[in-house]
């Protein structure tokens, strides 16, 4: 007998064992309905059970971790890194394996729903009763045929964060065309990490985030990214670092934040910068490169006779320097970095100029080497000239497409689309009265923001202030904007006054604010295609197999938009009627393998189900000691021209890699008239002091932490366990500053305190903590949801967005979350 059957045969009969269990709940010690002991009797029909195992990628930030899904008699179980996948390698961070709480969250939305109370507000119960998918997608379908009926359809306006691939996110622009409105759809890239793309756009071309090749680097120079906590692809990111750090020779790093985080304390060098002066820093970084005559000459180019004539505060006469695959040297350093020295800057940044001679003196001679730098340094009202400073130095070393540096990502080799949008577009479409409509965030529009990707955080206040109009429908897919953006309390009046729409699985914020709720499968029990972030170059696209079938009454988004497309008039219904849904798009995608298969034998959509994942491991270019060769399919031999580097490669209006930025150049009036800034230095990395907006005296960063998942992961109940330790216990998260700042102010350790601006003020508990700027008060942004399910609401304390200022960077459109200064007090 065994030790179970030992402790219960004997004490509990079975009756009575039912009898316990009915009244306790202890529905656990009950298998389908059996007890224990039957079960025990049933082995070998139990053991039969089988374990299905797919493909699919974790849902939590853009990292796209292949991952294999376990299921057993319909239930997932577990969460694995999948081996054959390249970017997990078979391991995941801590998020990954905890999908599954995502699966079966008890809050989830188990039916298309529709609000019936009229008021909204933060404490007002929606109401919502469930309704059938097909009323409530011809509800939506009524609405958006009305106003284009009314020749109104651009206050119809989709809004979507985190989209995949093809078959969710890239539906969107066609459907935008084929209706009719400008605001179909709007990003949130202006709030995530355009201040990056652009400061690349500006100087080297390429509007994208970088490729990195880690393996080969020697040396990293990290500013504003949370390497070991955010950044992209964070799980492999992760892998790198320990390949980095312990390959011959060792990649040294330099790291530079505002606080004492994970990565700065992971480093060689860790450095502590006040907020906003990142380009200050990399524009004396530079300079000591070019006195110091540690620039890459095979490069950038040299001087005629070989001698350097870069000295601190003398101007260099132009002709006396040949340029090779640079624009504007010369001319850049006459204008501003011949000034820009360490002791110059060690009065911005507080970085002792020992420290800058320093860093660049080992980045500088240290080759391969990378500067890499993410939201800290551009989400500031300068980060345009702070994101193009710092990318300056990997020119200034020869990092461009070289071994051990940084390229561009490749995309994958999908097949067209089923039908072409192009054969179905009707005159309201090709040349309605929408066309005259500028879109509602003023993206692309010389009183707005004309130059930047997307401003959604402009939507919601502009919308409310009926500039340039107000909207009437609006439409949500995996974004929460009126919780995620600044000042999210202006998107609350604005998501008052409109008719809104969520897709969301589960409620937040936004779908507290919602008429009528489209609910997604969860990632786990869809089929999606997602191409992945840059990260190696060469080119992989993932798909996202279902589970399970879907547990409640839910629909892919991909379908919800053909449902509601399909329920259009005239020729946009007959286009979706055609398109079919979305499995079919995802089909003909991969039909473009079957030319072009992937290195581990995926040829179609078959092959693609059962790895999961397409992928060609070559990048197909490479720069090295200043010469530009394509891979002729046995090695990197075959030289490229000028022409073509320019068309494939540094696609700026040189060909090369502008410091002298002719995109800028190209609006040099607008910029000026917008920003104020010297028409003659606008184009140029230069320094310019931050706008600090919020009216007090300490800044404030709101970093993420490593168990942070995006704005959407507040209601797994592990990740916040894990939390703890990093941002306290007993339902809080602590808001930390200086010893030194808190008893200048009368603050004790555990003590409640308010944090205000202009905008709005929060509560929290204060901790002190050493690693933090005197200056600087750091609350990561997780907390404060007031919506998101039972494990996320109400737990403190107030959210950043409430006093975050909303402004942006007048050329990127970046969102400056970490610009805005607060005032703190005992409350
Ligand atoms: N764990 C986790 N990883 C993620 C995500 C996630 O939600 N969770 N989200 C993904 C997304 S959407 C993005 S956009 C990326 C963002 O990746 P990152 O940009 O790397 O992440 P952030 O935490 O926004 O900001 C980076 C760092 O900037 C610092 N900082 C603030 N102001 C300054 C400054 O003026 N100068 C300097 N030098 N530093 C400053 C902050 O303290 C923070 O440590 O992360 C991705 N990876
Ligand atoms: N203070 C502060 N604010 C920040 C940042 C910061 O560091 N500090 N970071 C910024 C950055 S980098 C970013 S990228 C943005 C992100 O901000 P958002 O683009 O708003 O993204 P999330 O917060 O992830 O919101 C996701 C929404 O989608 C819903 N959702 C979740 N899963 C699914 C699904 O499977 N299908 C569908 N259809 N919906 C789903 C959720 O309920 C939630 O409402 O936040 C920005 N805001
Ligand atoms: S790094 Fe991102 S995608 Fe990968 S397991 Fe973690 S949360 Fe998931
Ligand atoms: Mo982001």
């Amino acid at each position: 007998m065994g030790i179970i059957e030992r402790i219960f045969q004997p004490a509990v009969s079975r009756r009575r064992f039912l009898q316990a269990t009915a009244a306790t709940g202890a529905a656990a010690t009950v298998v389908g309905g059996t007890t224990l002991r039957e079960t025990r009797a049933q082995a070998p029909a139990a053991a039969a059970a089988e374990t299905k195992i797919t493909k699919n990628i974790c849902h939590q930030c853009p990292a796209r971790c292949g991952i294999d899904v376990y299921t057993t008699n319909g239930k997932v179980h577990a969460i694995y890194g999948n081996t054959d996948h390249p970017i997990a390698n078979g391991k995941l961070c801590p998020k990954g394996p905890l999908g599954t709480y995502i699966l079966y969250d008890p809050d989830r939305f188990k039916s298309p729903m529709k609000r019936t109370n009229p008021n909204k507000g933060r404490n007002e119960d929606p109401k919502f009763v469930p309704i059938s998918w097909d009323e409530a997608l011809q509800t939506v379908a009524d609405r958006l045929n009305m106003l284009r009926d009314k020749n109104e359809s651009h206050r119809f306006a989709l809004l979507y964060g985190r989209g995949w691939g093809a078959s969710c996110a890239g539906l969107q622009g066609t459907f935008g065309k084929l209706y009719g409105s400008p605001n179909v759809a709007i990003g949130h890239s202006s709030m995530c990490s355009d201040g990056s793309i652009k400061s690349k756009q500006a100087t080297d071309g390429n509007g994208s985030y970088n490729a990195h090749d880690y393996r080969n680097t020697n040396y990293l120079l990290l500013m504003g990214c949370g390497f070991l906590e955010a950044f992209r692809p964070y799980n492999y990111v992760m892998q790198m670092w320990g390949h980095m750090r312990s390959k011959s020779p060792k990649t040294r790093v330099t790291a530079v934040d505002v606080h004492m985080n994970t990565t700065l304390a992971a480093s060689d060098r860790a450095l502590m910068i006040k907020p906003g002066t990142d380009g200050a820093f990399a524009l004396a970084v530079a300079h000591v490169i070019l006195t110091k005559g540690l620039w890459e000459r095979s490069f950038v180019g040299d001087f005629k006779d070989g001698e350097n004539r870069f000295k601190a505060g003398e101007t260099v006469d132009p002709e006396l320097f040949q340029e090779k695959w640079t624009r504007g040297l010369v001319e850049w350093w006459n204008i501003e970095l011949k000034d820009r020295t360490p002791e110059w800057a060690e009065g911005i940044t507080t970085i002792l100029a020992r420290d800058i001679i320093a860093t660049a003196t080992e980045f500088g001679s240290t080759r391969p080497a990378m500067a890499i730098f993410e939201r800290g340094v551009h989400a500031h009202s300068n980060g345009i000239l702070n994101g193009m400073a710092v990318h300056s130095l990997n020119a200034l070393v020869g990092s461009l497409f070289a071994e051990g540096g940084m390229m561009y990502q490749m995309g994958p080799s999908y097949g067209a689309m089923p039908v072409d949008e192009a054969d179905f577009m009707d005159d309201y479409a090709k040349d309605g009265p929408w066309k005259s409509q500028p879109r509602i965030d003023l993206k692309g529009h010389e009183d707005g923001y004309l130059m930047a990707n997307n401003m959604m955080q402009e939507v919601g206040p502009n919308s409310l202030a009926g500039k340039p109009y107000k909207l009437d429908t609006i439409m949500f897919y995996l974004n929460n904007a009126v919780w995620t953006a600044p000042n999210g309390q202006q998107w609350e009046e604005a998501l008052k006054e409109l008719f809104v729409i969520d897709t969301s699985p589960f409620p937040g914020e936004t779908a507290m604010m919602a008429d009528i709720i489209l609910p997604d499968h969860t990632f786990l029990e869809r089929l999606q295609d997602a191409p992945t972030y840059p990260f190696e170059g060469w080119p992989l696209a993932q798909l996202r197999v279902p589970a399970i079938k879907p547990l409640y009454d839910t629909k892919y988004y991909g379908d919800t938009l053909i449902e509601i497309g399909k329920r259009m008039k005239g020729s946009m219904g007959a286009y979706y009627k055609e398109l079919k849904d979305s499995e079919n798009v995802i089909r003909h995608l991969a039909k473009g393998f079957e030319a072009d298969p992937g290195d581990n034998g995926v040829k179609d959509f078959e092959s693609w189900k059962e790895k999961g994942v397409w992928y060609k491991k070559r990048y197909l270019w490479q720069q090295r000691n200043g010469d530009f060769f394509e891979w002729d399919g046995k090695a990197y031999a075959k030289p490229m021209s000028a022409d073509e580097v320019k068309a494939k490669l540094l696609k700026t209006p040189s060909g090369k890699f502008e410091f002298r930025s002719g995109w800028l150049e190209a609006k040099a009036d607008w910029i000026a008239s917008k920003t104020g800034r010297d028409r003659a230095k606008l184009m140029f990395p230069h320094w310019e002091e931050p706008q600090n907006p919020g009216g007090g005296d300490m800044f404030m960063v709101t970093p993420k932490v490593a168990m942070h998942a995006e704005g959407r992961g507040s209601n797994l109940p592990h990740a916040i366990s894990l939390l703890q330790p990093v941002m306290g216990g007993r339902d809080q998260a602590y808001i930390e500053i200086h010893p030194e700042t808190a008893k200048q102010r009368g603050i004790a350790d555990g003590d409640r305190v308010r944090v205000k601006t202009s905008v709005g003020s929060i509560e929290g508990v204060c901790r002190l903590f050493e690693g933090v700027r005197p200056d600087t008060l750091v609350y990561p942004m997780e907390h404060g949801h007031w919506a998101q399910g039972r494990w996320a609401k109400g737990r403190g304390p107030g959210h950043s967005g409430d006093i975050t200022v909303n402004q942006s960077d007048r050329i990127t459109g970046q969102c400056n979350y970490y610009s805005t200064k607060v005032t703190i007090e005992k409350a």
